[in-house]
Formats: structure tokens, C-alpha cells, sequence
């Protein structure tokens, strides 16, 4: 029988560091703050229901939606962990309009994190899986002072880092620096992310399909019609799939990338017939799509490659199309034919 190595995340950060000599231990340190505000942040998810950190403030967040209580925190949190780190030199966030500055008084680093501190926010109250997705950048900007717009409005591709935590039935922490996919779960005893699943892979083809069918009136044509064919009774094909949708991206993610499959969020049609995107590019589809690239997977506007796209605004929103191989191009091929 094999048995795992016990292995703590901050030591198997710790050892991937050693394969790069140019590494000065900055990277490593990041990591392990953003696994501690993780676990801070699990601990409030796992009792929300108990004390008062349920329910909304009446703040509104960059996308003029309500903050929820413990949206506040997960990003008071995030922020202040990683302000404080000495290795940032700007970050981004979903709760915030403009880009966060290093903590005053404190030093700046060769690094830039975009987050999204709780996403999935709107099913707090419902005890329903919720997540944090993260993205690490080195900078481009000049110089050793505070960092700019241009650092944050990289192209996906440039990434050298991203992560999500899933806030579920258990904690865990999946992220990739470019070496493949790693799964740690919290065992909240000890405190420690243990690593339960070594480079994943994600399927090359899958056998469910994740959207809000509410939405079907107002998809593209082509979406219908990939949609429609996917229901159709073709076991020699593996069709029909099954629907899975959670209403949290981390958490269908989570479930695409080990069981495969495909998540969509098209743009969907407004009143005057145009078409509106919701998921935002700079701190939901890059890192997602970086970690689905990385396991083998694919993120798609549907047309293009996530990673290629160039960010204009820090919370611009695109399609997500992710997911196996063999699906993503599935539908990409339907987009072609009928878009
Ligand atoms: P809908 C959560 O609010 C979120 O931003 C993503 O986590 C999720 O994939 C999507 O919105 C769900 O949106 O319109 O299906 O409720």
C-alpha cells in the first residue's frame, strides 16, 4: 500500500524552493502568509452561523454589489497579511476599486497579488461552499518603489503563481507555481495544510457540465446549441451529461478540475440585445484558467485563450468557458461553426 509523506504545505513550498537558486525565500514567505490568512479565514467561514458575521454591511464592493460581513473580513484579512509581507509592491481585490497599496511604513517587494478574498459570497447564508482565489505576479514597473496599474493589468499568462481555497465540507488549498497542480487539506488540529492531492490532472474529456440553465434564454445561439447537444441521448458519445451548479466558481471549479468536464459562464444578453459578461478576468479567470492550464485543462473566452487576453480595467469581466481539453474545444468548435 503507498503511504503519503506526511507533508505540510509551507514544507513543500519550502522544498520547491530549492529548485530555484535564485530564490531568496520572498516567494516562500508569501505563501505562507496567504495559507495563514486561509486558515483565519476558515475559521470564521466554519462559524459564520454561530456569531454575528452573517449578513450584509452597507458598504457596495467595485461591482456596486452589497459587501456581505464576512466578505469584510476575508479581505481585511488578505489584505493586511499580505500588506504587511514585505514582498508586494501593489495588489488588487475584488472588494476594492483601485489598487492596494503596500501597508504605509512597511517595505515593498518584487511581487503583485490579485485576489478575490470570498468568492461565492452570495451563498454565505445558505452554509454553501465558498472560496478565495489568488494570482501572483512578478512586477514590471521600474524601480523598488510602490507599484502600478501596469502590474496588476497583466496578461494571464504572466503569471508565475495561482491558488484557490475551497471553504467546504473541507478546507483546501490548490495552487500551482508553474510545476504542475498540488492539493493540500486543513486539518484544522494541527493547523496545517497536509498534502492530500500531488499533481493533479484534469481529465481530458468529462461527463458534466456546469451552468445556470436559468440563464438559457439569454446565452448565444451557439451555447444553446453546444448546450442542447450535450442533453442529447448519445451513450456511444458519453452523452447525456449531468448538471452540476453550485453558484460558487471555486467550488464547480474545484469539482471540473478533479472530476473534468466543463463550467461555463457566457456572456449573457441584456434588454437592448447586448451582450454582458460576469466573471471578472483579473482575479477569477486567470488564476483559474493558469491552474486549468496546468492541469491539463483549458480556460476559453470561447474564442480566445484567457491567458492571452490583454487587461484594459482592473475589473473588466469575460466569458469562462473551462475545463477538459476535449470539451473546451468541444465547444470553441460550436462557437465557430454557429457564433
Ligand atoms: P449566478 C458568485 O457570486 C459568482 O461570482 C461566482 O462565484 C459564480 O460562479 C457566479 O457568480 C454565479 O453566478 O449568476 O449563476 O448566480
Amino acid at each position: 500500500m503507498q503511504t503519503y509523506r506526511l507533508m505540510t504545505l509551507n514544507r513543500y513550498i519550502a522544498e520547491e524552493q530549492q529548485w530555484h537558486p535564485e530564490a531568496t525565500g520572498t516567494f516562500t514567505r508569501m505563501m505562507w502568509d496567504i495559507s495563514l490568512a486561509a486558515k483565519l479565514v476558515s475559521r470564521e467561514v466554519n462559524k459564520a452561523g454561530l456569531v454575528d458575521i452573517l449578513g450584509e454591511t452597507e458598504n457596495e464592493n467595485a461591482s456596486g454589489e452589497r459587501i456581505q460581513k464576512l466578505d469584510l473580513y476575508a479581505q481585511h484579512r488578505f489584505a493586511r497579511t499580505l500588506g504587511r509581507g514585505g514582498y508586494l509592491c501593489v495588489m488588487a481585490s475584488e472588494e476594492e476599486a483601485d489598487p492596494i497599496p503596500v501597508t504605509d511604513g512597511y517595505p515593498t517587494g518584487p511581487y503583485v497579488v490579485v485576489f478575490d478574498p470570498l468568492d461565492g459570497s452570495s451563498n454565505i447564508d445558505v452554509n454553501v461552499s465558498l472560496g478565495t482565489i489568488f494570482g501572483i505576479y512578478r512586477r514590471v514597473s521600474e524601480g523598488e518603489g510602490p507599484g502600478t496599474l501596469a502590474d496588476l493589468l497583466q496578461p494571464g499568462s504572466k503569471l508565475i503563481a495561482a491558488g484557490y481555497v475551497i471553504y467546504g465540507s473541507s478546507t483546501m488549498l490548490v495552487y500551482t507555481s508553474g510545476n504542475g497542480v498540488h492539493g493540500f487539506t486543513l486539518d484544522a488540529s494541527l493547523g496545517e495544510f497536509l498534502l492530500s492531492h500531488p499533481d493533479i490532472r484534469m481529465p481530458e474529456r468529462g461527463s458534466i457540465y456546469s451552468v445556470n440553465e436559468g440563464n438559457l434564454s439569454r446565452f448565444d445561439p451557439a451555447t444553446r446549441r453546444y448546450l442542447a447537444h450535450l442533453k442529447e441521448q448519445a451513450p456511444a458519445d458519453g452523452r447525456p451529461y449531468s448538471l452540476r451548479y453550485i453558484g460558487t466558481l471555486v467550488a464547480d471549479f474545484h469539482r471540473t478540475l478533479l472530476r473534468g468536464g466543463i463550467f461555463l459562464y457566457p456572456a449573457l444578453r441584456r434588454s437592448d440585445g447586448s451582450f454582458k459578461p460576469k466573471l471578472r478576468l483579473v482575479y477569477e479567470a486567470n488564476p483559474i484558467g493558469f491552474i486549468a492550464e496546468q492541469a491539463g485543462g483549458r480556460a476559453s473566452t470561447g474564442r480566445e485563450r484567457i491567458l492571452d487576453l490583454q487587461p484594459g480595467e482592473l475589473h473588466e469581466r469575460v466569458p469562462l468557458i473551462v475545463g477538459s481539453r476535449d470539451d473546451v474545444a468541444a465547444y470553441e468548435a460550436m462557437v465557430r461553426e454557429h457564433g
